[in-house]
């Protein structure tokens, strides 16, 4: 192990990070910054060599890198790289906090957190929302889940990541936050630029067009965290007005994008919901009660 700048011995303030990526070297540079004693390894050695001017050790072997601090970051490249390299640290991981910060599922996680208690350590999974500039500014939005006690032990130290927030005991609710947040983003995108294929179609100029979208977005807020209560508490108020009134559009709507050559399955969607919705004696509900039909209920 080389050491760059000689500290005294112990683990109090030591921090090991598993993978120097893009990720994995911003992460080290944070916790270096903030005084923390970081070890650092990497399959290929020479990406340790710019955290080692940093002033982080640099340990020869992942099991030498887990074996130096009470709490070990992973920051690999995906689920298979994890399971290769815990299968290369087994021995090394009793006792220790791992913290898993590499993108995966829900079920990843919850077996990693199995594998990790089986072999004597406490697990935390975490996901990074943003990019490795941002790391150790609030920007960067980190959700944990798993062990309660170690993320106790070690929240202040994961605090200079970013923006954390601990969801819970089941190790995959980290997983299952990054996965929503994610998925709000593309299905509003794709609609969107569906959208802008209309505007396109019928001559107007998508960019002004968006502007006007952006300077309305402030009203999404407040109907967004309404929708959440409604559909936790399943009383539906007329969010967007009734669905007797919203489903009378719902037919300009299709009819339009079809006649541009604009493709209408989404719109599709949404009349047949509000339909079966009205059908079934909501028609004086708001858009939130189609929830009531995507969980299978009538
Ligand atoms: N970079 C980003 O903007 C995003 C932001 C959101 C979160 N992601 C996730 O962060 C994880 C790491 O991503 P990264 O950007 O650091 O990725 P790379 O720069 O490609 O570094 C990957 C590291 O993983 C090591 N590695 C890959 N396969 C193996 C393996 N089989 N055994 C051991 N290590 C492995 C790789 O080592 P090397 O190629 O340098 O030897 C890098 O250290 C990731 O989950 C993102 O989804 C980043």
């Amino acid at each position: 192990m080389t050491q760059a700048n000689h500290r005294p011995a112990g683990t109090a303030g030591r921090i090991t990070v598993l993978g120097l990526g893009d990720m994995g070297s911003a992460i080290t540079r944070v916790f270096l910054d903030h005084g923390y004693r970081t070890t650092g390894w990497n399959r290929t050695a020479s990406k340790s060599a710019p955290l080692a001017a940093a002033g982080a050790t640099v340990a020869a072997t992942a099991t030498e890198g887990v074996a130096a601090s009470p709490l070990v970051v992973i920051c690999l490249l995906d689920g298979t790289a994890v399971d290769e390299v815990m299968g290369s640290v087994e021995a090394a991981v009793a006792g220790k906090v791992l913290v898993n910060l590499t993108s995966g599922s829900p079920g990843q996680a919850r077996a990693n957190e199995r594998w990790a208690n089986e072999h004597g350590a406490e697990y935390l999974d975490g996901k990074i929302m943003g990019d490795p500039p941002y790391v150790g500014t609030p920007h960067v939005v980190l959700p944990f889940s798993g062990s309660r006690s170690a993320f106790a032990t070690h929240e202040q130290t994961l605090q200079v990541l970013g923006s954390i927030a601990y969801h819970g005991t089941d190790a995959g609710m980290a997983a299952v936050e990054f996965m929503a947040q994610v998925a709000v983003a593309y299905e509003l995108l794709i609609g969107f630029l569906h959208v802008l294929r209309l505007v396109q179609a019928e001559g107007g100029d998508v960019a002004e067009f968006a502007e006007r979208i952006a300077g309305s977005a402030a009203a999404y807020p407040p109907l967004l965290t309404s929708m959440g209560k409604a559909v936790r508490t399943g009383d539906h108020p007329p969010d967007l007005g009734s669905l007797d009134v919203q489903a009378a559009l719902m037919d300009d709507m299709i009819g339009h994008r079809e006649s541009v050559g604009v493709e209408a399955v989404r719109m599709r969607e949404v009349k047949e919901l509000m339909e079966r919705r009205i059908a079934g004696g909501h028609g004086a509900q708001g858009f939130s009660s189609l929830f009531e039909l995507l969980a299978g209920r009538s």
